[in-house]
């Protein structure tokens, strides 16, 4: 049997649930008897049913028997009581023989006991398959339940000579369509997306999904200084839901919007976590990028190069005091992409020694 062709099945059906869980983990999992797949389910929305529950109510929809069946499922089954009662239970319950599964779950609650309650009953317990593409999937889930705190990614577009906006903060236009059609992809990955108040007045962005069936990410302001905002900015005209965090005292009413007393970053993503919103695409300006950058807050950033040069303008990052090359802060490229004639670079924090 080639346990890695039917886990690669379960993960394809966890990635339907994406832009739908949030901020619980993209779960998928297989059914298989006498080498044949009976039955197929997916963690569909947020405090829906598991992927396992999917997977079995699909099979005896048809009258199927469970006993003797094989189950691959991408993230442990899990052994508390939640908003559902425990999956490896009913996993024993239905009789299945075998479960293989592709990540142990990194949530207290579970870890570990999920694979025990199995094991005590008997089943076969195969884990960690195809375990690296699936930590990958789930890189949300794992940073928001181990650290306590939103994933935290930056995205910007540079010039080729590494400008984010011309000297007048000009900065339309430096990426093309095909890399904005992407960042709307992004937009709907990530649950929230944030910008400072400079940025908000200075572009008046929109910060929505532009994509079918797309989810508009809530849209998060830091503004340290309690700015004045035309209530006409595009944010307060859409739908959706905006939160300012700022030490205005102002009792200010804009549509959709609600103002949070609190300029603190630790304290924003503590606040964050508990209302869980457990990821942010961070999009600007340069005092917000390093902001995350100083305080060794980035998990991921996704950087567009467009082919063009403007000389003298806005760098994404503010001075870091790094006078030599080696004391540079690095990232490893985990993904890279043509759009058209702009370069698409995704990389993740390397370790400090
Ligand atoms: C999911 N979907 O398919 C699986 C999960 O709040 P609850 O009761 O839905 O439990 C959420 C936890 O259950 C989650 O953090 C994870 O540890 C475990 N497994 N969760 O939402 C699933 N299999
Ligand atoms: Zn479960």
């Amino acid at each position: 049997m080639n346990h890695e062709y039917f886990m690669q099945l379960a993960i394809n059906e966890a990635k339907k649930g994406i832009g739908k869980v949030n901020p619980n983990p993209l779960v998928g999992a297989i059914i298989v008897k006498n080498g044949k797949i009976i039955s197929k389910g997916y963690h569909e929305y947020y405090g829906g049913r598991h992927a396992e529950v999917v997977a079995i109510e699909n099979a005896k929809k048809r009258n199927i028997d469970l006993k003797g069946a094989t189950m691959y499922v991408t993230l442990e089954p899990c052994s508390h009581f939640g908003k559902t009662p425990p999956c490896a239970n009913r996993l024993v319950k239905e009789g299945f023989k075998e479960v293989y599964i592709g990540m142990l779950d990194p949530n207290p609650m579970v870890n570990g006991n999920g694979i025990k309650i199995l094991k005590e009953h008997g089943i076969k317990v195969k884990y960690n398959i195809l375990e690296s593409e699936i930590k990958k999937l789930n890189e949300i889930f794992i940073t928001y339940i181990t650290k306590k705190r939103p994933f935290i990614a930056l995205k910007f577009a540079m010039t080729m000579d590494g400008f984010i906006a011309s000297e007048k903060f000009d900065s339309k236009w430096i990426s093309n369509n095909m890399s904005r059609n992407f960042v709307h992809k992004l937009r709907n990955y990530y649950s929230s997306i944030l910008i400072g108040a400079n940025t908000l007045i200075k572009d008046n962005p929109n910060l929505t999904c532009r994509i079918k069936n797309g989810r508009n990410p809530i849209r998060i302001i830091l503004d340290k200084d309690g700015k004045f905002y035309n209530k006409k900015l595009n944010i307060f005209m859409e739908k959706g839901q905006n939160i300012i965090f700022s030490n205005s005292k102002k009792e200010i009413k804009y549509k959709n919007t609600e103002i949070v007393n609190e300029t603190n970053i630790h304290q924003i993503l503590k606040i964050l976590f508990e209302r869980k919103i457990d990821s942010i695409l961070v999009e600007g300006g340069a005092t917000i990028l390093s902001l995350f950058l100083k305080y060794n807050l980035v998990d991921k950033i996704h950087v567009f190069y467009a082919p063009k040069i403007i000389g003298k303008g806005i760098s994404p990052f503010n001075n870091l005091k790094i006078d030599k090359i080696e004391n540079s802060i690095r990232f490893k490229p985990v993904e890279n992409k043509i759009f058209e004639n702009n370069l698409y670079w995704e990389l993740i924090p390397c370790l400090q020694e």
